[in-house]
């Protein structure tokens, strides 16, 4: 599986078997805590079987390739926190994964949804990943049976946080945590490019989704449970007030305004022991 690895030698590593369907792993609920004295080398040292960013069990095949997509700018201790919680979550599953941290260069206003866009497009050049899921960094999981995996329909993760008192505020929400198979993500167009600033990116994908005749699958409220690191507002990125003109539009826009015009320039990649992060200059026209 090794992203930048030579092919194995079939004459001394004999094929590994399939992880089993429940990894014996799983430990269920935790509660979450954190350690403001941490420090990104000490989960560096927590972690050392992950190689830039990237893991995958020893004894067994993962059942999917999933790499996890963080769109990020000036969050640094909400990072360190999302990898000492994350890489032993995702260790638990049998995953084979990595992790990458789409970096925003620059003081223009935010724009999660084309950084996402970045990220799919980057990730599938070290690998033809199964499975991607786009993160929140200040979003941490508190049960490992729910599964980082994708399904035969989109799925959404976030059904239940702290901040909202552990419930689903909207049977349309669809933000936070979700996952495309590589497959489904380049059938809607992935998301529009188009959504600078807070608000709405998360509802346009929505309506992609369901234009094809996908729906959205849950875990269960009991199992989707996440920890909202607290924060306020970030500067540069205020609510975007076009953003449901935007979403309005997303019917007959979808085909021209995604993947498929995704203009970006890499300012640098960086294969950190944890993630693999990716700085981009973002202010170009679409
Ligand atoms: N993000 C960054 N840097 C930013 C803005 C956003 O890294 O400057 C990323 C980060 O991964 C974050 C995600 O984009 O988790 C979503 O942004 P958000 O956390 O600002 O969105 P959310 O809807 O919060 O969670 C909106 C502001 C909440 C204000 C609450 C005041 N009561």
């Amino acid at each position: 599986h090794s992203m930048t690895g030579a092919p194995d030698d079939l004459n001394t590593s004999p094929q590994k078997v399939d992880c089993p369907k429940v990894s014996p792993l799983l430990q269920g609920a935790k509660n979450l805590s954190f350690d403001s004295s941490l420090t990104l080398n000490d989960v560096v040292t927590e972690n050392e079987k992950v190689r830039e960013g990237e893991y995958e069990p020893p004894d067994c095949a993962a059942r999917q390739s999933v790499a996890i997509l963080i769109p990020f700018r000036n969050r640094e201790r909400h990072l360190v926190y999302f990898l000492h919680h994350l890489h032993p979550f995702l260790q638990r599953q049998q995953l084979h994964y990595a992790i990458y941290v789409i970096n925003q260069a620059g003081n223009v206003t935010f724009n999660r949804a084309k950084l996402l866009n970045i990220g799919y497009l980057e990730a599938l050049k070290d690998y033809n990943w199964d499975c991607f899921i786009f993160h929140d960094v200040d979003l941490i999981p508190e049960n490992d049976h729910n599964l980082y995996v994708c399904e035969d329909q989109p799925k959404h993760f976030m059904v239940a946080r702290n901040s909202t008192r552990y419930k689903l505020m909207s049977p349309s929400y669809f933000g936070g945590v979700t996952a495309l198979t590589r497959e489904q993500f380049f059938q809607v167009n992935g998301f529009s490019n188009s959504y600078w600033g807070w608000g709405c990116e998360d509802d346009d994908l929505r309506i992609r989704v369901r234009q094809h005749k996908m729906t959205i699958v849950r875990p269960p409220e009991d199992v989707a449970r996440y920890t909202m690191v607290f924060h306020k507002r970030d500067k540069g990125n205020e609510v975007n007030k076009d953003r449901s003109t935007l979403k309005g539009q997303t019917p007959k826009n979808w085909r021209n305004d995604g993947l498929t015009s995704c203009s970006y320039k890499t300012l640098s990649l960086d294969r950190l022991p944890l993630y693999s992060s990716h700085l981009k200059l973002k202010n170009l026209a679409v």
